[in-house]
């Protein structure tokens, strides 16, 4: 409760941009680094990549940062780490994500973009672990989101903010993605408010609509990245065939098995994929 009344994105009069460009100085205080020249999104299954991308050179605790939410799950840390890639650009990871169906509104869900946008990232790379709707995605299959359906009924634009979202998902990083691995497949990411997973009926409805991937971030985040005027790679990791596409009822615990299970490999794959930006 004192969290909520704490943060300033929680204040409607707040400007959430002016609460990004705070926290994006006290990320350059906190962590050394001027200025982040990419972003970094990792969910479930990416995690390791963080590690291999570059060398640490701070990591701080999400909650040290403003406007950023205490993280969803009890004693999982959040953290936002400044990375030093080989190229000696910087990036920033952000492991600490604010799911829509938390409640806390979509400002806070697209915070973590906004301050990187805030910190000088120019490139957004989105990743998640989601449900696979093309039934030859085996779980542990990393996918290029091609481009998304927000099924939220909600958006991080305020007012009358028209904002073209052709081309979201960068064709120009998902082409680039595909010299480091040329089998990788893409699909349409279809953000659903959950927490609850779909019923089969609603993965048909997907289906029927155009979706191949359905999932509870990211299409906020990636709106809110192309206000911001970033280029944005978006990539999920199958960790299910989505409900009533696969035979048997989903388990969070085995798609936490699946994400643990594919992480070495796809955050290998990212790694090469950053190295290359
Ligand atoms: I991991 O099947 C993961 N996240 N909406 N549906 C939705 N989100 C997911 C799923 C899924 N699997």
């Amino acid at each position: 409760m004192l969290e909520s009344i704490t943060n300033p994105l929680d204040d409607p009069a707040a400007d959430p941009f002016e609460v990004a460009r705070e926290a994006a100085a006290q990320l350059a205080e906190k962590t050394g680094v001027e200025r982040h020249d990419i972003a970094l999104t990792l969910g479930s299954g990416w995690g390791k990549a963080a590690d291999l991308i570059g060398e640490t050179v701070a990591t701080v605790p999400a909650t040290e940062i403003l406007g950023f939410s205490k993280p969803a799950l009890e004693g999982h840390v959040g953290t936002l780490r400044s990375v030093r890639l080989a190229n000696g650009k910087h990036a920033l990871v952000i492991g600490a994500r604010t799911h829509y169906y938390e409640g806390h509104g979509v400002r806070r869900v697209v915070h973590s973009v906004r301050t990187a946008a805030a910190a000088g990232a120019t490139t957004m790379v989105l990743t998640n672990g989601a449900g696979g709707i093309k039934e030859h995605w085996k779980p542990g299959t990393p996918v290029l989101i091609s481009d998304h359906i927000n099924l939220t009924a909600d958006s991080p634009l305020e007012g009358a903010t028209f904002i073209d979202l052709t081309d979201l998902y960068s064709r120009r990083l998902r082409d680039l993605a595909r010299t480091i691995d040329p089998s990788l497949d893409e699909g349409v990411y279809t953000q659903f408010r959950g927490p609850h997973y779909e019923t089969p009926a609603e993965v048909q409805m997907a289906k029927a609509v155009g979706g191949h991937i359905v999932g509870m971030s990211t299409a906020l985040e990636a709106i809110a990245a192309r206000q911001a005027g970033m280029e944005i790679l978006g990539m999920s990791l199958i960790t299910n065939l989505a409900a009533g596409i696969q035979k048997t009822p989903l388990s969070h615990q085995e798609v936490i098995d699946a994400g643990r299970a594919a992480e070495p490999v796809i955050s290998a794959l990212l790694a090469q994929i950053v190295e290359s930006l």
